[in-house]
């Protein structure tokens, strides 16, 4: 069959000459295609995976050949996959008594890889009755939801018809009722004669489509796989291809090869792969690790607006109105750390002005109210109150401000504003978050925040202080109280002083999100809600306190999905947290401490398919010794591994707890829990990200063995927590 090729035959024959003259390894380009897409600068193609078909027997540490079994109207068959002994791979079709059989083989498990340039040279079957197909596939096509994300068959070339005309399609979403196909079909010249080359180039946002090297197709239908793919190439037999009936059998889908490049830089390294290197370095610093951890805080509005039953003031208020008959900071406190929250963030001032302590720089403050005759200090005696109960204080000034008269001069209102955050940092002790609010009326004066100003204050002043809507933590997009579910805390910024990244999007961290990866940050999501339908407390929402399972299932979906929870409980009029509230926060408590009362898995026997070095310190016991510190690793490039442990005795869960040791980064992508259940493995939980902490529901589970199966992880991953728990329903 090479009789037949033509130039590209020549080239590489030519590239070896000239290999073996200078002696050196440079196959690569010898083995390159005449017209590949270009790469950005700095960058060239390098091959990561080939099959050339030389020899006499399919390589199968290479190849799976499929059969034997029926295929739609025939039947897969191993003989009918085989080398020429030319340098093909023949797939024919044939007809065996009274069954039709044809070849077809598959690299999965064997070779499977995401992005990337994917070309195969191939020459069409005559025949009527079957067509020949170069695809790429994952069982991840199977799952509903994210698109193609989570894998798409992406169709490079079908062939149904014996004429110059050939089909590209992807599909995704599972085949069954919730299948969404895009495709296209083209005619080329001549195609139903000769060799000709059939690619892909995958780039994490879009698919490019070529035959002859020409582009055929541009998409990004589903939104683009990112996940691992295998290759197929397959003959197949049903009536979309003719009637079989009409055909000269036997009939032959000709593979010259199959090659797989990515884009490297000049040491070697694909795009891909050193985005993702760079992405697993990017690591906490510790006061943002410091603010992971708190897990769970409170949000304190309290303000002018309490006094008036409005979410936001005008500004215009008498400050006379504020007037708490019974403040206690000191009820504040205990109501939280009751409830298990490790933080209180007050509302220093909103976006009315007012401000609840007695700022030098306005009047517009508690000292010109009637409460405690003007001498009192909220910031003061809810510091006081948190440093005597071991709770940290986090401060929200909004820079919004309808009162102040400078508003709207930026270079006066920045001067004021910055004086304000001055005396909250200086004079109420250590500060552990200070919270910036991008909200802005939309009547409000036009003027330009100097974010890098207030940003450096809070460094100055409270080296220690994690800055939200600023350089440590970001705002997780909603007020509802869910985090994504794949919640990641590496991402890309942008170089805009506020609103580091699109807040709102679907997806921040995947790999397609990383973008060049050239501004690659750790930057964790908040997730502020309240417990009431309002921000600040109104009489009439008294009866309208979330219910416990409506508070759970936030607690499981923000804390639960790598992100802090930011629970707002508004005191009242008397100054104080509303029994109602306090109620419900204790029953969530209870709620909480019965689920996570006993970790079932704590303790359990448990075995790896990996360890990093075979070193017991990384050993997967490492994952139940209930130490956070320690953790179970494999080696550097292994990223799927499981984990199984044998609990101590038979036992019902129906709650799971994973934990990555996010003190060297972020890794894993994808994983699933698995029972061990009369004689086989049963999946019973599948997610994405773990980060500082994922935890899952599902229905009861009976077991004495669990498996972790961690699917796809960015480097090797790193596991130093795993619990079940038993919820009772
Ligand atoms: C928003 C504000 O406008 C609301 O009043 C509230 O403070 C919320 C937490 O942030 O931007």
């Amino acid at each position: 069959m090479k009789g037949e090729a033509f130039s590209i035959t020549r080239f590489i024959s030519l590239g070896i000459v000239l290999c073996v003259l200078a002696g050196s390894a440079c196959m690569h380009t010898s083995t390159m295609e005449k017209s590949m897409p270009t790469v950005p600068e700095g960058k060239k193609w390098k091959l990561t995976w080939s099959d050339e078909f030389t020899g006499t027997k399919i390589d199968q540490s290479k190849w799976e050949i499929l059969g034997d079994w029926k295929r739609r109207d025939g039947y897969w068959v191993k003989d009918d996959a085989y080398l020429d002994g030319k340098g093909n791979l023949m797939l024919r079709t044939k007809k065996d008594g009274d069954r039709y059989t044809c070849g077809a083989v598959r690299t999965k498990n064997k070779f499977e890889h995401r992005f990337g340039y994917w070309v195969c040279r191939c020459k069409f079957p005559e025949q009527p009755g079957h067509w020949p197909a170069f695809w790429l596939q994952t069982d991840g096509v199977g799952k509903v939801g994210d698109g193609g994300r989570d894998g798409t068959e992406i169709d490079i070339m079908e062939y149904p018809w014996r004429d110059d005309r050939l089909t590209q399609n992807l599909h995704w979403d599972g085949y069954g009722k919730d299948h969404k196909h895009a495709g296209q079909n083209s005619t080329i010249p001549s195609l139903s004669e000769g060799f000709h080359t059939f690619a892909l180039h995958w780039k994490p946002d879009e698919y490019v489509f070529y035959v002859d090297g020409k582009e055929t197709w541009r998409t990004s239908a589903g939104s683009v796989s990112q996940v691992p793919q295998f290759v197929k190439l397959t003959e197949e037999i049903s009536k979309w291809g003719g009637d079989i009936a009409k055909a000269e059998l036997p009939d032959y889908f000709v593979v010259d090869y199959v090659r797989v490049y990515d884009a490297v830089d000049k040491a070697g390294a694909s795009d891909q792969q050193e985005i993702i290197r760079k992405a697993t370095q990017v690591t906490p610093s510790p006061r943002q690790f410091a603010w992971q951890q708190r897990e769970f805080i409170a949000f304190v509005h309290f303000g002018i607006n309490t006094f008036t039953d409005r979410e936001w003031g005008t500004g215009k208020e008498d400050p006379k109105l504020f007037n708490p008959t019974a403040l206690d900071a000191r009820q504040w406190v205990r109501v939280c750390k009751e409830a298990g929250m490790k933080m209180i963030i007050l509302t220093a001032k909103h976006h009315d002005g007012f401000c609840l302590w007695p700022s030098k720089y306005t009047e517009h403050s508690v000292k010109n109210s009637p409460w405690r005759d003007g001498k009192g200090d909220v910031v003061r005696e809810l510091a006081d109150a948190c440093r005597q109960a071991g709770l940290a204080l986090g401060l929200y000034l909004s820079p919004w401000d309808m009162h102040e008269p400078t508003y709207g001069d930026t270079v006066k209102y920045n001067q004021f504003y910055k004086n304000q955050l001055r005396e909250l940092l200086t004079n109420y002790g250590e500060v552990a978050e200070v919270w910036f609010d991008g909200a802005k009326g939309p009547n409000a004066k036009d003027m330009e925040y100097d974010w890098a100003g207030y940003y450096a204050i809070v460094r100055e002043l409270q080296p220690n202080a994690v800055i939200f809507n600023g350089p440590d933590v970001r705002w997780v997009g909603n007020e509802a109280g869910y985090a994504r579910e794949s919640e990641w805390s590496v991402m890309n910024r942008n170089d805009k002083p506020f609103e580091f990244v699109n807040l709102t999007a679907k997806d921040l961290g995947s790999i397609a999100a990383l973008g060049d990866g050239s501004s690659l940050i750790w930057y964790p999501a908040e997730t502020d809600v309240s417990i009431r339908p309002g921000w600040f407390y109104h009489a009439s929402q008294d009866d309208k306190i979330k219910s416990v399972e409506k508070l759970l299932e936030i607690y499981f979906s923000s804390a639960g999905r790598n992100s802090v929870l930011l629970l707002n409980i508004p005191p009242d009029q008397r100054g104080l947290i509303h029994e109602n509230d306090t109620r419900r926060l204790r029953e969530l408590r209870k709620v909480l401490d019965e689920i996570f009362d006993e970790n079932l898995a704590l303790g359990a026997t448990a075995k790896a398919s990996h360890v990093r070095d075979d070193n017991p310190n990384y050993g997967a016991d490492k994952i139940v010794d209930g130490n956070k510190n320690t953790y179970w690793s494999t080696n550097d490039g292994t990223t799927s591994a499981t984990v199984e442990f044998s609990l101590a005795k038979k036992s019902t869960f129906n709650v799971a707890e994973l934990a990555e040791y996010i003190t060297v980064g972020q890794r894993v992508e994808e994983f699933t829990l698995e029972a061990w259940d009369a004689g086989s493995w049963k999946e019973f939980a599948h997610a994405t990200t773990i980060g500082c902490k994922r935890l899952l529901r599902f229905n009861d589970v009976t077991t004495e063995k669990v498996r972790l199966r961690i699917l796809m992880s960015r480097v090797c991953p790193t596991i130093c927590q795993f619990g079940l728990y038993c919820a009772q329903p």
